[in-house]
């Protein structure tokens, strides 16, 4: 049977099969080997094909792994080069972040976006919690979103609290399969549960002592919303994974800057200093976003943004 991983502990893994039914599965053994150099051979979002058990009821065991769409790695913790695949198959990546309990930075936002601009995933940005913010962070959170919208990012501002544009947020996710990203506590299965309360995931007031979330949500997992819309729910991340790359390619990672990147006098240019740079001219004429290319300037300036 076909079959789809739903979630993944370590040696069990939740498939729902073709005929419906989630199993609980391990790997057939010759499996256990990821060809990959990840930590886990199989991941949330995996096609896999898998036999039921004999005599063991709901019981399966996964024997083949479809190729991959696309997938997205977690930045590892510990630099041990070891990729951990956080899931796959994925549609659109939608960063959720808040501007205050906690506070997502734009650099965070956009390293997000980059790593799913690297991965080749659509990505979306939702500002959620705006409930909490005075009249003018308010407008200035609409301006972001203007902002990130116009660059090919469509963003949306929502509050659970005040029941705004929840329903352009389950319009964002419907036929899609969609991994909700950001930090702890920023709402993720908040947001979720208020368009299908069916799923009752685990949220949790976030630490006011901190001011961070606790990371509620422990292991990525994947929830059907109905026929032709997933979800997957992760643990608030610090960081995902980046494709390996040089400076002078990290602007084709900004949708933004790559029309005016073409017109620079070198081609590898990497737009900080360099003569006849386009991209600094069009900045110096406003026709880019000030925040964004202060992100660029970091991660170009910061090794350790690349694996
Ligand atoms: N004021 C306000 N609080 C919200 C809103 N959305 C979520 N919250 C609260 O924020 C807290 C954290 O929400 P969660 O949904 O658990 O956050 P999460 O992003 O899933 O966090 P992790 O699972 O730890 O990554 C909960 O107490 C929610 O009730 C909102 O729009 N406004
Ligand atoms: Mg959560
Ligand atoms: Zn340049």
């Amino acid at each position: 049977m076909e079959g789809l991983v739903f979630k993944s502990t370590g040696s069990w893994y939740k498939v729902q099969a073709e005929d419906g039914i989630f199993y609980d599965c391990r790997l057939k053994g010759k499996l256990k080997l990821s060809k990959t150099g990840a930590t886990n051979p199989v991941a949330v979002g995996d096609r896999v094909v898998m036999e039921l058990e004999d005599g063991q009821a709901g019981q399966g065991v996964i024997s083949e792994i479809r190729d991959r769409d696309n997938y997205i790695i977690r930045k590892s913790v510990h630099k041990t080069g070891q990729a951990h695949i956080l899931a796959s198959n994925i549609d659109q990546l939608v960063v959720i972040a808040s501007l205050t309990l906690p506070r997502t930075s734009l650099g965070f936002i956009d390293r997000l976006l980059v790593s799913a601009e690297s991965y080749g995933i659509p990505a979306r940005v939702v500002f959620n919690k705006v409930d909490l913010l005075s009249e003018e962070e308010k407008e200035y959170v609409g301006i972001l979103a203007d902002m990130y919208t116009s660059i090919g990012y469509p963003a949306l501002v929502t509050s659970v609290v005040d029941d705004l544009n929840i329903a352009e947020f389950n319009q964002l996710l419907s036929g899609k399969t969609s991994l909700l990203s950001g930090h702890s506590g920023v709402g993720k299965s908040t947001l979720v549960n208020t368009i299908a309360p069916h799923l009752s995931l685990n949220t949790q007031e976030i630490s006011l002592f901190a001011n961070k979330g606790k990371h509620t949500t422990t292991y990525a997992e994947m929830f059907r919303l109905d026929e032709n819309t997933l979800i997957i729910d992760t643990p608030g991340i610090k960081e995902l994974g980046l494709m390996e790359m040089e400076d002078d390619q990290m602007s084709h990672y900004f949708p933004e800057m790559r029309p005016f990147a073409k017109n620079c006098k070198f081609y590898n240019c990497t737009h900080l200093h360099e003569p006849g740079c386009a991209v600094l001219q069009a900045l110096d004429e406003g026709k880019l976003p000030l925040t964004r290319y202060d992100s660029y300037l970091s991660m170009v300036e910061n090794d350790d943004n690349r694996r």
